[in-house]
């Protein structure tokens, strides 16, 4: 690579091939309306059905070529479990899609009121677990492999819960989860620091998230959601421990400023976003082999246009993908190896300042995808259309959890 802010013909190979290999699922959740505890501001082109959800992630994906799944909301998008299968099935084959990870809902029922895995009454901790195999027997038939847990409980004042026992409800009922799954399913833990409880979390970060899938057992991963963290938090520095660990399983991406704000990936802190990716990268490049990592991408939008606002998130991580390709790997080792810091942080900065634009529009070209595919959505009428046919519906103004 040159410094000098160009891409030559060894980087836009490590550009194409990077591209090439890029995989980031939309969520369902993202198309519709969502809100603030505030209130919400309707769109008229929200989706509402789970068809217009999976329509709408198949124009992000026709357009930018790098999100051929859609992450589904059992709760929201599956209301009637395994009798909706076959339908979402031929709606996402339809759009050019296939079903991901399948996201059991344990914290919108009153029954969660005190917690799911982690609720005092034993009947409540029942239905989490059976609500879970059955969102793992809906991934099964539709060829997902990720169930992707993501648990509220937590207590928002001292002396309030017994932290120990939720601990230990906890373990058993990820355990008795994972002896339900079939043997090329995951388990993947999220976890989370405060909100909606704001005293104690039961899965408040990573080490309790993978004390936990540990636990469970061998099929069990940490999901690392870049909102879910303190300020400040080295995120980068867990992925790589999480990737030594061999137990880094997925990525819900978003971008945040205070706490879990749901903002676009990279719009506060793109640097933060490349110095993951470069982990990954730097990962791969030293073990020789590919991380089986499910990207996802959790945000949610309230004034920006959703299907807008998703090709901006997904041409902003192929961009922050291309950039990290190009760090070159052994010269970094080698630096590091000598201590020579200025040389070693570098290489990062002159990738992450490199305009990988023009190598992006190449790789495009080649794939027959729009070189630009904002504009391309814009003139293509997708969204005059939607607009015509959704507003004023009964239903336009449901929202899902944002
Ligand atoms: C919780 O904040 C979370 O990140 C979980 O992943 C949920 O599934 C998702 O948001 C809902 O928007
Ligand atoms: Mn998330």
């Amino acid at each position: 690579m040159r410094s000098s802010g160009d891409v030559d013909v060894n980087a836009l190979e490590r550009v194409g091939q990077a591209l090439d290999r890029l995989r980031i699922e939309l969520p369902s959740w993202g198309f519709a309306n969502t809100g603030t505890r505030f209130g919400k501001y309707l769109q008229p082109a929200a989706a509402v059905t789970t068809a217009e959800k999976i329509a709408d992630a198949g124009q992000v994906h026709a357009l930018t070529g790098s999100c051929p799944t859609v992450a589904l909301h059992v709760l929201w998008d599956l209301p009637r479990g395994l009798d909706d299968v076959g339908e979402v099935a031929r709606v996402a084959q339809a759009h050019g899609l296939t079903p991901g990870s399948i996201n059991p809902n344990l914290f919108q029922d009153q029954e969660y009121k005190h917690g799911s895995f982690g609720n005092p009454s034993a009947a409540v901790r029942e239905r989490a677990l059976a609500h879970c195999r059955q969102s793992a027997a809906i991934a099964r038939h539709l060829g997902s492999r990720d169930l992707s847990l993501w648990c509220a409980d937590g207590s928002n004042y001292p002396g309030t819960a017994n932290i120990r026992a939720r601990k230990r409800w906890f373990e058993e009922g990820l355990s008795a989860l994972h002896g339900s799954l079939a043997p090329d399913q995951r388990l993947l833990v999220e976890y989370k620091p405060f909100e909606p409880a704001f005293y104690h979390t039961d899965i408040a970060d990573w080490g309790m998230a993978l004390l936990f899938a540990r636990r469970a057992g061998p099929q069990a991963r940490v999901l690392v959601d870049t909102g879910h963290h303190y300020q400040a938090q080295n995120i980068e520095q867990i992925v790589a421990w999480l990737l030594s660990e061999g137990m880094l399983g997925g990525f819900h991406f978003n971008d945040r400023r205070y706490a879990d704000d749901d903002l676009t990936l990279g719009s506060i802190d793109p640097y933060q976003a490349f110095r993951i990716f470069h982990e990954i990268a730097f990962f791969e490049w030293e073990s020789g082999s590919r991380a089986d990592i499910a990207y996802v991408i959790d945000q949610s939008h309230n004034l920006k246009g959703k299907i807008e606002s998703m090709i901006q998130t997904v041409t902003q991580a192929q961009a922050l993908v291309a950039k990290a390709a190009l760090v070159d790997c052994e010269a970094l080792a080698s630096a590091q190896k000598a201590a020579d810091l200025v040389r070693a942080e570098t290489f990062l900065q002159d990738a992450f300042a490199c305009d990988v634009r023009p190598a992006i529009r190449e790789w495009r070209a080649a794939k027959g995808l729009p070189l630009d595919p904002m504009d391309a959505f814009r003139q293509g009428g997708y969204l005059e259309r939607v607009t015509r046919e959704r507003a004023g519906r009964p239903g336009s103004d449901a929202s899902a959890y944002a």
